[in-house]
């Protein structure tokens, strides 16, 4: 479809034609389209902006990553198909490794969504052939790559399943979660909770890497000084005012 540039909608009408070409192609899973419009919505709520309380956590999940010894960023079809190329150059600013991890999960779209990332770099992406399992996560749901997500310390999720969320955290790991619903499971349970637009927040995160990389007091500061129950309440006063 051809969408005229002046329409008032023209780079949301754009994304949805993106992502309807995707899930023709296989890469993005048909609820993909039902998740994307869930988070437009919103994202009406935040003016389709990034809102002060956001901006904290994206600096603070750069720190955090940075903090990290063993941070993975994980992929799904959502993720990849908006934001892949932001998804690889975050993974080589950190340095951290990328997985591909499906809550629709089938061998043919993690090796699609592999080969989509891994035509932005050199970077090997993990998730193809995945034999591990995160505890208390029933198949294929639970299925990991033994050295990503398994032996990670961080994770970095977005659009990301309630359960698969709180089964990362119930291991120990810190999970950073982007996600435009800031009431979802997800970004109540999460350590570091973003509520932004994927392909809004991830520059953002690189940004901060490189402003932290080069100074750990600083990072560490930065981890110490942020609580994420505090920037949530935050968050929903900033939606409460702005109504
Ligand atoms: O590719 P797969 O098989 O792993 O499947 C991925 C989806 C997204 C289909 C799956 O994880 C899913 O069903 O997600 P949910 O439970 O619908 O959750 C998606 C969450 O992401 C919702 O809370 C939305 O508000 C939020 N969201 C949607 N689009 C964006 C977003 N958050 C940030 N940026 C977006 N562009």
């Amino acid at each position: 479809m051809k969408i005229p540039k002046d329409h008032p909608r023209y780079r949301s009408l754009v994304t949805r034609e993106k992502l309807v070409e995707a899930y023709k192609q296989g890469v993005l899973a048909p609820e993909g389209l039902i998740a994307h419009g869930r988070g437009e919505s919103f994202d009406y709520l935040l003016g389709e902006k990034t809102v002060p309380p956001a901006e904290k956590a994206e600096r603070a999940s750069a720190a955090m990553l940075l903090n990290s010894k063993r941070p993975v960023l994980s992929v799904n079809g959502n993720v990849a198909v908006l934001a892949g190329e932001s998804i690889i150059r975050l993974a080589e600013a950190v340095p951290c490794k990328v997985e591909v991890n499906l809550f629709h999960r089938t061998e043919e779209r993690i090796s699609k969504i592999a080969e989509l990332l891994e035509a932005f770099s050199d970077m090997p992406v993990l998730g193809r052939n995945a034999t591990a399992r995160i505890p208390d996560l029933d198949q294929p749901r639970g299925i990991c790559d033994q050295k990503g997500i398994f032996s990670a310390d961080t994770v970095l999720v977005a659009l990301e399943d309630g359960d698969r969320t709180e089964a990362l955290v119930r291991t120990g790991k810190d999970v950073i979660a982007i996600d435009l619903n800031p009431l979802c499971r997800t970004s109540q349970k999460a350590t570091i909770t973003i509520v932004d637009e994927v392909t809004r927040a991830l520059p953002r995160i690189i940004y901060h890497v490189e402003e932290l990389k080069e100074n750990p007091k600083l990072t560490q500061e930065t981890i110490c000084s942020f609580d994420n129950s505090e920037n949530l309440q935050e968050l929903m006063e900033y939606i409460r005012n702005s109504l």
